[in-house]
């Protein structure tokens, strides 16, 4: 197996290519999306084996997605294209600064999921697994798939690395919070953001998101802080500061970059700290450019950024 085996869905997105939106623009680029398969190409580029699986339809936009994936080095060996339902479709602008996106999932492949297509063995042989908690919305039955797979992972001694990446256009905050809370509680590595924190546990204190976070098993890492990640480990938290980035072109698969980051960081034994540095310097590249994962960088790229060798070109 792969060392890291990460799942879930994956979607044809598109965008409009100039500054109207949807309903006036015309034309329209192509792209992949997807927070697990964002993750999968990030830790691939930064040079580790990684397997992604997931069910697209047996459609041109399934071809393209698994093309791609395929083709970023990432093993998709357990990735299936499913007839008679289709690829998942993402369609997102930004009208006057804002960014909207519109999902058409509703009975894709990917929602048909079921814990029955998981291989034991692949997950078993893996050293992490990592799952976010855009799965569990998609259906019933992708809900049991994750729980089933966290499941496995837990019985073979398999870390589990936990993004809940809530998405209130899938479910709401009331419905999310019950399985991402209970996701969060079997995790070794829970990655929330401070506002996914706040819609949980009901509260903007730092000091109770921290205290309910002390109670957690997992080594929780908090994105989005105003400069800063903050790493909660037994009842302590310590900061780790940002990357400056130099311009900010698109913020969307930041998350996922320092996801990929982090994870990258645990396979080459780096402490937890500076696992998270390596989090904040992919996601300080991703939003240099645009896409969700077009800007991840390869490893020799942010050696270069590291040693201020090279301008990186993205
Ligand atoms: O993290 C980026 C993802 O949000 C994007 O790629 C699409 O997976 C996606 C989702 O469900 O929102």
């Amino acid at each position: 197996s792969p060392e890291v085996v990460t799942f879930g869905e994956t979607m044809g997105l598109m965008m409009p290519t100039g500054v109207k939106g949807i309903e006036y623009s015309a034309q329209f680029e192509k792209s992949l999306a997807g927070a697990e398969s964002n993750v999968a190409i990030g830790v691939a580029r930064l040079g580790h084996t990684v397997g992604w699986f997931g069910h697209l339809g047996a459609d041109p936009l399934g071809q393209y997605g698994l093309k791609l994936i395929r083709g970023e080095g990432v093993d998709v060996s357990r990735a299936q294209l499913t007839e008679g339902a289709p690829t998942g479709l993402i369609i997102r602008e930004v009208v006057n600064g804002r960014s909207s996106v519109y999902y058409y999932r509703k009975h894709s492949a990917a929602s048909l999921m079921q814990p029955v297509h998981l291989d034991e063995a692949y997950i078993a042989g893996a050293k992490l697994l990592h799952v976010t908690g855009i799965t569990p919305a998609l259906s019933e039955s992708c809900r049991d798939t994750v729980q089933e797979a966290v499941r496995i992972a837990r019985k073979h001694g398999v870390k589990v690395c936990f993004d809940p990446n809530l998405r209130l256009k899938l479910w709401s905050a009331a419905e999310a919070r019950e399985v991402l809370l209970e996701l969060a509680e079997q995790a070794d590595y829970f990655l929330p953001g401070l506002d996914e924190l706040k819609l949980l546990y009901e509260t903007d204190n730092f000091e109770q998101i921290v205290e309910r976070l002390g109670k957690l098993n997992a080594v929780s890492i908090v994105k989005g802080g105003d400069d800063e990640t903050y790493v909660v480990e037994n009842g302590s938290v310590s900061a780790v500061p940002y990357f400056k980035a130099e311009r900010v072109i698109d913020t969307v698969g930041a998350g996922d970059g320092f996801c990929a980051g982090f994870i990258a960081g645990l396979l080459k034994g780096h402490s937890h700290t500076e696992a998270v540095r390596l989090g904040n310097l992919i996601g300080s590249l991703v939003v240099q450019a645009s896409g969700d994962w077009e800007g991840l960088p390869t490893w020799a790229q942010v050696q270069a950024v590291l040693h201020n060798e090279t301008h990186v070109e993205r």
